[in-house]
């Protein structure tokens, strides 16, 4: 299956800005509101994954060190179950995910 995710339609800043934890950052400075996708138990490869260095900001202007441009594939070979998808981008998974980045994907085997 292949996968085309934009991040797109976000807003300019966080809707959960208060909550964003700066002091783990290891002194990075990365933009306020960024976004991966990681298919939860899914069979996929590395480079596909979604890894939370691998975020971009709205439009891609700026992006982690892992940041993959192309669509994702995945291998749809594992057996039938149900998955899910989140974000996954370093530090504000848990907020992006309380936002509602998230949502099933029910996988045929
Ligand atoms: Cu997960």
């Amino acid at each position: 299956m292949r996968v085309r995710w934009i991040n797109d339609g976000m807003p300019e800043v966080h809707l959960l800005r208060e909550a964003i934890d700066t002091t783990i950052f290891h002194g990075a400075l990365y933009p306020e509101v960024r976004t991966i996708t990681h298919l939860h138990g899914g069979f996929t490869p590395p480079q596909f994954d979604g890894l939370p260095l691998a975020w971009s900001d709205p439009g891609a202007a700026e992006a982690g060190p892992d940041y993959n441009p192309d669509d994702f594939i995945y291998r749809n070979d594992q057996q039938a179950c149900s998955l899910w998808y989140h974000d996954h981008a370093m530090a504000i998974t848990r907020l992006n995910v309380l936002c509602g980045a998230g949502g099933l994907l029910h996988h045929q085997g």
